[in-house]
């Protein structure tokens, strides 16, 4: 009872209830903030452990998510709140999709079941969506940088909140955290960093660090506790006992070793008897002290290892092992696909069965014929950053795992790895998602257009990642691409054009780019023999049924998915008297001058649709275009505003609320003829 406080505290109440438990059944109810935590019992953290296991299974059953991250970090973000106090304090996750149970005890636990559906909670960490969010990400490799960067600043202006990183062991197959890392012995003594190692990126992770981690933790001297760190436990409160408990946890430890199925031993990195139980040579060269590796589960361990952190004069990274997935038995069986899933049976963890017939997605079509192109052509190679499955690269991996590379969550490592093959004499394919591609651009400018190198590069996740939201949204890369010299860009209409497409591309001797979108395809059939496109060249769909003749003409530019939509417009606009043509302009670089010049003069009003950013994007083009050769008809550009896109329940509640429709372009041609100048100077024209 002496944790009850005073007679004002609000949480007296809930302490009653705790000794209650008919009135209350569950802790995670009466959790409302960390403070609450903060007030709990090691045994009642344990049941609310359980607890949130339980909501995090059950909700991400229904709205998919990052279950297995997010199930290996319950005890951490328990103890992280438990030693800490947010919002002083800043908590800076890496990509951070593992904060769901942070969500939870931070004052969100009602919206919770709303989480990556409209309205409800991101799933990442989100500055706009609570104080306990110090910092957004969605992106990999920034947590380093950004906790050193607030480390720095409570240094200079004189305060002592305590920054704490969170980051996985495949955010060290990042360039960005080395860089973060090289500064930080220099820049501050006071940092602490968790390095969550659960052995997994998304797939399996790779590298020579992760060989590392691995010799880390089999290191047979790891069971010796550093003696600054006994001492500080001799000091606890029940010191002694505390001391006994973290030995008898390190017994327990080679259990918890066995339990994850972790790493075989072989190669052992001597001891150097500094710092942890480890051999830890990278981070004590680095200036970073290092303690670990400790078993991420044992919530009192945690507990006491944060609290000594929390007094260290000095940088420290605390290696802890935890298991992905732990809780659920199909998520430690499947962990790649239970790091973000799609709904699933609770039971079971079978995902929904997809409807007999569906189309198929679009990152099987990339794989399945990068896996033929490449049996054709032995100049060709796949390369992905940290995405097999994600991007369709692991269908290369199984058939051709010699053509295939994994280079970690190293984007820019990827493109001038790419870079490199090609000139000698390689093609490589790289797939990478649209927004991920924007952390390499200078490699792109520099390493790939530069010197004309023929990379291919494989853009999924091109328009909207509508769960995820504005980190994963590909909203940009035509924007970002058009302006470099020697690219060729390009958008397929349907999954029969992207086969066509790669297989053009292997035949440039440029840098080529393909940008499809995130999904399901259109459910067109596949040729059984690629075409080669002529590049700069668009298709026309339809034509215009009147030749002169007194009848509106609307032309539709309709880029990659949204062809269809301007398709569903032309017929609705046809239906009601419109004369209307549909192109697939295929290329946004090189723009099919000709054709679009031609129908911009033709028409009298235009409407280009595309799934990107309006500023910078297609419809720029073709009024750079337009302006260019004088064409002045009235252009009309459907496509995403200036300003971030939220996530929500589904692509096409955003495509509604943003006007991404058929109706709102069937309105907005309607609006423009209604224009008096545009009618009047028409029928001038016509008589
Ligand atoms: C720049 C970038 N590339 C790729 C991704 C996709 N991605 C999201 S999480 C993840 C793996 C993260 O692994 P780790 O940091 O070890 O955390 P864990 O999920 O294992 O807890 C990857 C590759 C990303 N978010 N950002």
């Amino acid at each position: 009872m002496s944790r009850v406080g005073h007679a004002f505290n609000p949480f007296n109440q809930l302490l009653i209830q705790l000794m209650e438990p008919t009135i209350m059944s569950r802790y995670l109810d009466m959790v409302d903030g960390p403070e609450h935590v903060k007030k709990l019992t090691l045994p009642q953290l344990q049941e609310l452990a359980g607890e949130i296991r339980q909501d995090l299974i059950s909700v991400l059953a229904r709205n998919g998510g990052h279950l297995g991250p997010n199930l290996g970090v319950v005890e951490l973000t328990l103890a992280l709140h438990r030693v800490f106090n947010t919002p002083k304090d800043r908590f800076v996750w890496d990509v951070s999709h593992q904060v769901y149970v942070h969500k939870l005890l931070t004052g969100r636990k009602n919206r919770f079941s709303a989480i990556r559906q409209t309205g409800g909670l991101n799933g990442f960490a989100l500055r706009t969506e609570s104080e306990h969010d110090c910092y957004g990400a969605g992106h990999a490799g920034t947590a380093l940088s950004a906790a050193l960067g607030m480390a720095a600043a409570r240094d200079k202006r004189g305060t002592n909140e305590n920054v704490v990183c969170i980051f996985g062991d495949a955010a060290l197959t990042n360039g960005i955290s080395y860089e973060a890392l090289n500064n930080i012995g220099h820049t501050t003594k006071k940092f602490i960093g968790i390095l969550n190692d659960n052995e997994w990126s998304i797939a399996k992770n790779v590298g020579a660090i992760s060989n590392y981690l691995n010799k880390l933790i089999t290191n047979p001297h790891y069971n010796k506790l550093s003696r600054d760190f006994q001492s500080f436990l001799r000091r606890l409160p029940k010191g002694e006992l505390a001391l006994k408990l973290a030995h008898k946890a390190e017994e327990g430890f080679k259990g918890a070793i066995t339990e994850v199925g972790l790493r075989q031993t072989g190669n052992l990195v001597d001891a150097d008897g500094r710092g942890g139980y480890g051999s830890p040579i990278i981070f004590e060269e680095l200036g970073v002290r290092y303690l670990g590796p400790i078993n991420g589960h044992d919530l009192p361990l945690l507990i006491s290892t944060l609290e000594f952190a929390r007094t260290c004069d000095h940088p420290i990274v605390i290696h802890i092992l935890t298991q992905k997935g732990k809780g659920f038995e199909a998520a430690i069986k499947f962990p790649e696909k239970f790091h973000g899933t799609g709904p699933y049976d609770m039971k079971t963890g079978d995902s929904l069965p997809a409807k007999a017939g569906a189309p198929p997605m679009y990152q099987d079509v990339m794989g399945q014929t990068l896996v033929k192109l490449c049996q054709k052509d032995n100049t060709l190679v796949g390369i992905t950053a940290a995405m097999p499955s994600g991007t369709g690269m692991k269908h290369l991996e199984k058939a051709m795992p010699d053509r295939y590379y994994d280079v970690g969550i190293a984007e820019e490592h990827a493109v001038i790895f790419a870079a490199g093959m090609a000139t000698m004499g390689f093609h490589p394919v790289c797939a990478i998602y649209s927004t991920f591609l924007q952390r390499a651009y200078d490699c792109l400018h520099h390493d790939i257009c530069l010197q004309n190198l023929p990379v291919i590069f494989c853009m999924d996740r091109a328009g909207l990642s509508a769960n995820d939201g504005p980190t994963h949204h590909g909203l940009f890369d035509i924007a970002y691409l058009r302006c470099l010299p020697n690219v060729i860009a390009m958008t397929p209409k349907d999954e029969d054009e992207l086969v066509d497409m790669m297989f053009t591309a292997t035949h440039q001797n440029h840098p080529t780019f393909i940008r499809y979108p995130r999904g399901a395809a259109e459910g067109v059939p596949i040729k059984e023999q690629p075409k080669l496109l002529e590049v700069g060249k668009a298709e026309v769909v339809q034509n215009f049924s009147s030749n002169g003749a007194v009848r509106h003409k609307v032309a539709l530019f309709g880029l990659g998915p949204l062809n269809t939509l301007a398709r569903k417009a032309a017929e609705q606009l046809m239906a009601e008297g419109f004369d209307c043509a549909v192109v697939n302009p295929r290329f946004t670089k090189p723009l099919d001058a000709g054709t679009h010049e031609f129908f911009g003069k033709a028409a009298d009003v235009i409407v280009t649709l595309e799934d990107h950013a309006l500023m910078g994007g297609y419809g720029s083009a073709v009024l750079e275009l337009f302006s260019e050769k004088g064409v002045t008809t009235p252009v009309i550009r459907i496509g995403w505003p200036d300003q971030f896109i939220e996530h929500a329940t589904t692509q096409d509640e955003l495509r509604k609320k943003y006007g991404l429709t058929v109706e709102n372009t069937v309105a907005k041609v309607k609006a423009q003829f209604d224009e008096a100048g545009l009618k009047v100077s028409r029928l001038i024209e016509v008589a």
